[in-house]
């Protein structure tokens, strides 16, 4: 007999909450909760706010996760440029493997997440151990982790950490509508009022955003061969001034031959809003984690912000940067 009924659409892992460990449900009970981003609700876990699935990775990778001296881990606050430095990140380490100048670049078949991986959100996620054998070093990888949740051997070992801020406004927006948008069929979406309030209590994901960036700040400082701080606006700003700072603390600085044969402009023009945002990858493809590709590249503009704020808006937020960043050389 036919039947021509269609069966319901199963969601995108992202949107999965049922595919917890029973360990993680059991610890989620326990947790303080607000209201999701995107999942229903996040969680209050070790100081920091979190989507369920992603506390199942945090949690697996903080247990097994074993450090090379010679891994680089990017940190990011979410929606504060990752993808653009994970391609100047894998552009720059892999250059005498990979000519930037190569017809079959792999930035240019493959997103950047699927180039420098998440620890928890990616590689852990589901709890399990993750195979690192098609791994070459240095290993790069990539994390939203505040400092003092890294996994231990991370803090403890040599493992170089790049950390990257943006201005807490643009970052807001962004994320604002990076979780709208992936929403299914963009139903029940938040009102930017709404998590704006939330934002500036803290609740954000990976947040308060404050914290997360302030620890890493005292961290670059205190320990400049290990983390390094840069900032998605003066990367726009001075893309080579900034790449080629990377790039010695990295270890790998640009030889004058590869500045004069333009090396570090094609880094950057590869890596650029304009150049990956249009690859047939980033308008088609999709994480294995069901995000399409696309949903990462939105504007890549400094300033938007000032297309959503009121001026309540504006004044609150400037309140609490003052407040927070009193004292540290930190402007916004
Ligand atoms: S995530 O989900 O945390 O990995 O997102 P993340 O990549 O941190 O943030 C996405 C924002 O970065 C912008 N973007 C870029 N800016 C400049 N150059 C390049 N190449 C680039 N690629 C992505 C992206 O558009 C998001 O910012 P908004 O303001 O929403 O446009």
């Amino acid at each position: 007999m036919s039947t021509s009924q269609t069966s319901p659409q199963i969601p995108p892992k992202y949107l999965r909450e049922d595919l917890l460990s029973d360990e993680c449900k059991k610890l989620l009970l326990t947790l303080p909760k607000e209201k999701g981003w995107l999942a229903s609700h996040i969680y209050n876990y070790q100081g920091f706010w979190i989507a369920p699935r992603h506390l199942q990775g945090v949690i697996a990778c903080q247990q097994q996760f074993q450090a090379h001296d010679s891994d680089i881990i990017l940190v990011t606050t979410p929606k504060s440029g990752t993808t653009w430095l994970k391609a100047l990140l894998f552009a720059l380490v892999n250059r005498m493997k990979y000519s930037i100048f190569e017809q079959n670049h792999p930035l240019l078949a493959k997103n950047p997440h699927d180039l420098v991986p998440f620890l928890e959100l990616k590689l852990y996620v589901d709890g399990g151990a993750p195979n690192f054998s098609s791994f070459t070093s240095p290993r790069l990888l990539s994390t939203h982790l505040p400092y003092a949740s890294l996994p231990k051997s991370v803090q403890d070992s040599r493992t170089k950490l790049i950390y990257l801020c943006r201005n807490p406004r643009d970052t807001f927006i962004s994320m604002w509508h990076f979780t709208n948008n992936l929403k299914l069929d963009h139903t029940n979406t938040n009102s930017i009022e709404e998590m704006f309030d939330f934002f500036c209590k803290g609740v954000s994901l990976y947040g308060p955003f404050w914290n997360h960036v302030l620890d890493y700040w005292t961290k670059s400082i205190e320990k400049p061969d290990k983390v390094i701080f840069l900032m998605y606006e003066k990367i726009k700003e001075q893309p080579k001034i900034q790449l080629k700072r990377l790039a010695e603390f990295l270890e790998c600085p640009f030889s004058i031959e590869e500045e004069n044969y333009g090396v570090v402009n094609e880094i950057q023009r590869m890596c650029s809003f304009e150049n990956l945002s249009k690859l047939e990858v980033n308008t088609n493809g999709k994480l294995s984690s069901g995000e399409k590709n696309k949903a990462f590249f939105r504007k890549g503009e400094v300033g938007d912000w000032k297309n959503y704020f009121t001026i309540e808006m504006s004044e609150k937020l400037n309140y609490i940067i003052e407040q927070k960043f009193q004292g540290y050389e930190l402007k916004f």
